[in-house]
């Protein structure tokens, strides 16, 4: 029996010395040291008690050790669930009794804390640090270098992301084997990854960007990654000539665009960069064509979905557009109160369907039933029109949402604990441009009547239930929120009121 995921990805892999990661200190880790490593993960949560089926949270740092947890976890069939190492020890505990995982894997500098919280969840924890060293490593060294594969069909769970809401409430996206296979074949395919390429490799592994989209298109193809913590100007530009592809948010190209060791020469023999997670400017599109001569290809995706759309890879990428959807997939644009087909060139909500579209929601069937109708189209939240040659372009949003640096924010659940406050009246959070990260969030506070709120008091609060990137910049106060007349806030006008505050 099969287990296609684990198959394909990685055990097609086993044996081979070819690279897989190149590390910032020189390291280079095989493909066939890599699944060595990740089937003694394996042993050892299957003998720590983990089932088929049972959820693995983790919110470590990127390293080889955390990417072999991934295949660890495909190998023994369990659920991997990823997380942001932002996230306070508030955010964390919703996630963790949300999923009900029965293992949590943290940094050795948060056992205690998730210790605490895990006892009372009947999760165990284990620790990885950045390093590769901790406890799970270390009942790992003891384990075989071989795993007897788990079966699991294409329909099995592979993975949960949690994904925040207009509610405020995070809900945890189902994703397949077969969604995360059908999307990585589809894209190395689509953007000609080869053996022979080498991706650099300086997104978040907690999110699909870096994980589903860079590790499984690399892995789909054979390929190599030089795989570096975090994006570091220095870094990305002194690797660079050893790469031949990079994918990124926009905030990566706007860095490299403000540095003038990003020359012609360096990005000369580079085969391609790919942009995604959120808008790429035309502007920043025209500046890095200008610059370099290569044209960024952008293509578009959502963590329930994977990957929809893409620019092509021969034929015209065209700046502001996210291309063409994907083989299989299909994509519509509709009227939102209606939910019917409207005409090309209109404008309306984006909705698709495909093998690489979630199964929904774990635990939510009306969030699932509201966002994924019974014919298999999903509602992006997106507004979107397709132009005249069949290009996407995303022109909004239908949906509460801020992204900054490729980060969501769900400004629902800032305005919860803002709201929350002394002498607070009510609050509304607002993305306004800016510069480097293309969104950033304000929020508006209304006093009460005479009361003049403490803001470093508020911003506390804040820091303590939220994760770092989603504080607001800047608190402001306001006598009365703009209302339209069905009383509902119009951030639209808060939006353009201060959208000047942070331009560059
Ligand atoms: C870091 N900070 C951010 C931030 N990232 N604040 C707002 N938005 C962000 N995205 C905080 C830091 O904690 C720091 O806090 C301060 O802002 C300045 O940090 P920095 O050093 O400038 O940031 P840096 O560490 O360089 O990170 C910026 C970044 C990073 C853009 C490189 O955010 C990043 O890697 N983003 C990628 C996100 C991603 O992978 N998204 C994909 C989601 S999947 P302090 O305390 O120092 O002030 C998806 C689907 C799809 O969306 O289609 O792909
Ligand atoms: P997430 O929920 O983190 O997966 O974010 C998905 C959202 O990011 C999408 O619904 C879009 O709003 C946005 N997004 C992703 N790629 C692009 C893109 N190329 N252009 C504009 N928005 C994008």
């Amino acid at each position: 029996m099969p287990n296609p995921l684990y198959d394909e990805m990685f055990g097609a892999h086993a044996g081979a010395s070819t690279p897989f990661l190149m590390l910032a200190d020189g390291r280079v880790v095989t493909h066939a040291a890599f699944l060595e490593q990740a089937a003694r993960v394996a042993g050892a949560l299957t003998d720590a008690g983990l089932k088929p089926g049972d959820r693995v949270a983790a919110q470590i740092e990127k390293s080889p050790e955390a990417l072999a947890l991934y295949a660890a976890c495909a190998q023994a069939g369990l659920v991997f669930l990823p997380l942001n190492t932002a996230y306070t020890a508030d955010e964390l505990s919703y996630f963790i009794e949300n999923s009900g995982a029965s293992l949590i894997v943290c940094d050795a500098s948060n056992r205690d804390k998730l210790e605490a919280m895990a006892s009372g969840l009947g999760a165990n924890v284990d620790t990885l640090n950045a390093d590769g060293s901790g406890t799970l490593m270390d009942r790992a060294a003891g384990m075989s270098t071989s795993f007897a594969t788990v079966d699991r069909q294409g329909d099995d769970l592979a993975a949960f992301l949690y994904t925040s809401g207009t509610t405020g409430r995070s809900k945890g996206a189902m994703l397949t084997q077969d969604n995360l296979l059908s999307n990585a074949r589809t894209l190395a395919e689509e953007w000609r990854f080869q053996a022979d390429d080498v991706l650099l490799h300086a997104l978040p592994i907690f999110h699909t960007h870096g994980l589903f989209v860079a590790t499984n298109v690399m892995l789909a193809a054979g390929g190599s990654m030089i795989f570096l913590p975090r994006f570091d100007l220095d870094q990305i530009i002194a690797n660079m000539p050893a790469a031949t592809s990079m994918m990124g948010v926009p905030t990566f190209y706007r860095r490299l665009l403000g540095d003038d060791r990003f020359t012609s020469d360096l990005a000369a023999h580079m085969r391609l960069f790919i942009s995604g997670s959120a808008p790429l400017l035309a502007e920043t599109h025209v500046q890095f064509e200008t610059r370099t001569g290569h044209r960024i290809l952008e293509r578009y995706g959502m963590t329930e979905t994977n990957m929809n759309t893409s620019n092509p890879y021969d034929g015209e990428r065209r700046a502001g557009t996210v291309g063409f959807p994907l083989p299989g997939v299909e994509l519509k644009i509709t009227d939102a109160e209606t939910g019917e087909t409207i005409p090309d060139g209109e404008v309306g909500q984006i909705e698709v369907r495909g093998p690489n579209v979630f199964k929904g929601y774990w635990q939510m069937p009306e969030k699932t039933a509201a966002e994924l109708r019974v014919d298999g189209f999903f509602i992006t939240g997106d507004l979107g029109r397709i132009d005249e040659d069949g290009y996407v372009h995303i022109v909004g949003r239908n949906k509460d949402l801020i992204i900054s640096g490729g980060y969501n924010i769900y400004p629902k659940e800032i305005e919860l604990v803002l709201d929350d406050q002394p002498g607070v009246l009510e609050s509304a959070v607002i993305g306004v441009p800016h510069p480097d990260f293309g969104e950033t969030v304000v929020g508006v506070i209304v006093p009460e009547a005479g009361q003049i709120p403490d803001t470093e008091a508020m911003m506390d609060a804040v820091c303590q239930s939220l994760a770092r990137f989603k504080h607001p910049r800047t608190l402001v106060l306001l006598d009365e929120l703009p209302r339209n007349t069905m009383s509902k806030v119009q951030k639209n006008i808060l939006r353009d009121q201060y959208k000047d505050m942070f331009a560059g």
